[in-house]
């Protein structure tokens, strides 16, 4: 279904906002950030940090969250980077979040959507994303290699979602710069982090290894550390706090005392 919502949508928006309009923002032509090496600094303990209003799983997480102080708070808070959810509909985003959020930091953004089409990686860039996510469940396997391909020639990264081996192994190509396995099982929404333990030795070594959803816990994502992971995709644990990004520094703090 939101394969079909997406398509509509793009079909709409390629009317009213045209390709050759996109490529005016001045967005379009900046040198995207890599999250890829952000993930890596030395001192950082690869948080992405996400800016989630709501979500099927769980309805309304957070109406009141100001996307200009809780982006700017997530990175003081020492993340590695900034997921911006763009759909609306599902999730109560908007492509202005993203922008806000760009014109606020100087970080790695990862534009969280479900992209099926190029026209929606040009609008991407238009916004001021750095990465994109591709979906595995949600792309044919020469889908996810073309777009891959279209986004690298555009200078974003991209991350690749699985939920299994045979995702991971269907849909893996050279385009790719970060693994993420989705903990959240989509027919269930139940997440469960055991799945990335199962499928991180699965990863070959040349991805970044990061784990997605459920995670609310700092003593597991120092246990994904040891298998591997480096990237940690966190959203619902920190919107349904007052302040999301007071939720993240305590987060971080605790990663970094237990690898003391
Ligand atoms: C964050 P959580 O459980 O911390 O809120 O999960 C992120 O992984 C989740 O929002 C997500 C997502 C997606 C959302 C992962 N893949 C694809 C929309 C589309």
């Amino acid at each position: 279904q939101i394969v079909a919502d997406k398509k509509e949508e793009v079909a709409q928006k390629k009317s009213l906002y045209p390709v050759k309009l996109l490529e005016q923002s001045t967005y379009f032509g900046a040198q995207p950030v890599s999250l890829k090496k952000y993930i890596r600094r030395p001192d950082k303990v690869g948080i992405i940090a996400e800016f989630k209003r709501k979500s099927p799983s769980k309805g309304v997480i957070n109406d009141g969250a100001k996307v200009e102080r809780t982006s700017i708070g997530y990175m003081q808070a020492g993340a590695s980077g900034l997921s911006i959810l763009t759909d609306t509909k599902y999730f109560g985003g908007k492509n202005e979040d993203l922008t806000i959020a760009r014109s606020f930091n100087f970080c790695p953004i990862l534009r969280k959507d479900f992209i099926i089409d190029e026209y929606q990686i040009i609008e991407a860039k238009s916004i001021g994303a750095d990465v994109i996510l591709l979906i595995a469940a949600c792309l044919k396997p020469e889908e996810v290699k073309s777009l891959g391909a279209f986004a690298k020639s555009l200078g974003l990264e991209v991350l690749l979602e699985v939920h299994n081996e045979k995702e991971l192994n269907d849909s893996i190509n050279e385009h790719v710069d970060l693994l993420g396995v989705n903990n959240r099982n989509l027919g269930t929404f139940v997440t469960d982090v055991d799945t990335s333990r199962a499928l991180a030795a699965k990863i070959p070594n040349d991805f970044v290894k990061v784990s997605e959803s459920g995670i609310n816990d700092p003593a597991v994502v120092v246990d994904l550390m040891s298998h591997g992971y480096e990237g940690f995709l966190i959203g619902e644990y920190f919107m349904q706090k007052g302040s999301p990004e007071k939720a993240c520094s305590d987060f971080i703090k605790r990663i970094k005392e237990f690898k003391h």
